[in-house]
């Protein structure tokens, strides 16, 4: 469903004299004002296919009805969000579970909300139904040719997927590790998953990047075969130019510094992809800037540095992608939260005075170093965010806008109220 565009108009309004009062102080604080609006409009953040239904945990899962049946569904859902906000503009999709059956169809509505397919994810964490081999002792680093190459297969399945829609990259999680000590020869794992890398890699066409997410733990307790950005990087770098790290948030050891890791990849141009969430303990998957604001904002504060030192493109250069998911908010509305915390953090990491920085830190002056930090972390720059979504022609509160126009009940009416969306 998508909301008619005086109810847009209409709801703006009503709060324009707030709006412009907030807005107007913000603008005589700051400096380019109009560049940071341009920036802010450009920048787009991908929707995974599987954030739109409950996510649940492995004891129970809650669903709140009106979810998406499939892909057409996920497709109009996204579209709406990018209406309300003008931020999530592309829709990164997930092999098997959104297999277009008409892939010019799919292309054309997602053209007619404004949306293009992000990064296509492949899957070869679960077996799926009539699956020949199966994936219980790991995927591309197992030690059974054959469900290698049941793997390597599916990858260049994923990748022909996603050229018949338009995509551009493939990112590859890969739960393959072991959960006890001497499962596993680790270099023989290395070996074989990077063998099975090289060959997706020759698959993919001139214009695509691959991604090479890593992570922690979890599925596997004792060892991840992909574990950590320096195996990430590793792969990466082995593998050639179009291969890089993806970054998610969650997939860290406790306390790692990710700003740092983040700096250091963009240095090496080998940082390709970012997953957007929050956690408290592990890979928590919580909506963005729910936990850990001030981190969040470190972290963009290293890649618009390193992006602008290496004159890289903040929305085109890197993929921006959200991968949250919860049991108990109505998807959308956590989505239309995650994507406004970017927003802001994006417009906070702006401010920084990069100049007075580079100079406090020339002079050892740590003080000041962190004042400029934290000047830019503590300005509510909401209306900014709010005033570049107006112009592009979002809501201003798109939370109020979704509420008052009772689109969950509407979804549920068309859609039912035990829908339950493919996904994680
Ligand atoms: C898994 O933990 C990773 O974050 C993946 O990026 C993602 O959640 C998964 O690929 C969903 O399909
Ligand atoms: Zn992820
Ligand atoms: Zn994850
Ligand atoms: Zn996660």
């Amino acid at each position: 469903m998508l909301i008619e565009k005086y109810k847009i108009a209409e709801h703006n309004d009503s709060l324009a004299p707030s709006q412009k009062r907030a807005f107007e102080y913000l603008a005589g604080e700051i400096k380019d004002v109009e560049g940071i609006l341009e920036k802010l409009a450009a920048f787009q953040v991908a929707i995974p296919s599987w954030a739109l239904g409950t996510g649940g945990t492995r004891f129970g899962r809650f669903p709140g009805g009106g979810e998406p049946r499939n892909l057409e569904e996920k497709i109009e859902d996204i579209g709406l969000l990018h209406q309300l906000n003008q931020s999530s503009g592309a829709i990164s999709l997930h092999i098997p579970w959104d297999i277009p059956s008409n892939p010019s169809h799919i292309k054309a509505l997602a053209a007619q909300h404004g949306l293009r397919f992000d990064a296509m994810n492949s899957n070869t964490f679960q077996d799926q139904p009539g699956q020949a081999l199966s994936y219980k002792f790991g995927s591309l680093q197992n030690v059974n040719k054959d469900i290698r190459k049941q793997a390597i297969d599916h990858n260049i399945e994923v990748i022909r997927h996603g050229v018949e829609l338009g995509s551009e990259s493939l990112t590859i999680w890969l739960s393959d590790g072991s959960c006890f000590p001497g499962q596993l020869n680790f270099r023989h794992a290395f070996q074989n998953t990077l063998e099975g890398l090289q060959e997706i890699y020759t698959h993919l066409p001139e214009n695509w990047k691959m991604f090479v997410e890593y992570k922690a733990a979890e599925p596997n307790f004792y060892s991840t075969t992909v574990g950590d950005w320096g195996q990430s990087l590793l792969y990466a770098s082995k593998l050639g130019p179009k291969a890089y790290t993806l970054v998610d948030l969650g997939h860290h050891l406790p306390n790692a510094n990710i700003e740092q890791i983040v700096s250091l990849l963009l240095m090496e141009g080998k940082l390709g992809g970012f997953h957007f969430n929050d956690s408290k303990y592990g890979d928590d998957d919580l909506t963005v800037g729910c936990m850990k604001p001030y981190q969040l904002f470190l972290i963009f504060n290293e890649l618009i540095e390193g992006m602008d030192a290496r004159g890289m493109n903040h929305n085109t250069d890197l993929g921006w992608m959200i991968d949250a998911s919860h049991n108990v908010k109505d998807p959308l509305e956590d989505l239309l939260q995650s994507v406004e915390a970017i927003m802001i953090t994006y417009a906070q990491a702006l401010l920084v005075d990069r100049k007075k920085l580079l100079a406090a830190q020339l002079q050892n002056d740590v003080v000041t170093a962190q004042e400029l930090l934290q000047q830019a972390f503590r300005t509510d720059v909401r209306s900014l965010v709010a005033e570049a979504r107006k112009r592009t022609g979002g809501a201003l509160n798109p939370i109020a806008l979704y509420r008052s126009e009772k689109v969950r009940e509407h979804l549920i009416k068309e859609r039912g109220a035990k829908t339950i969306a493919t996904g994680l």
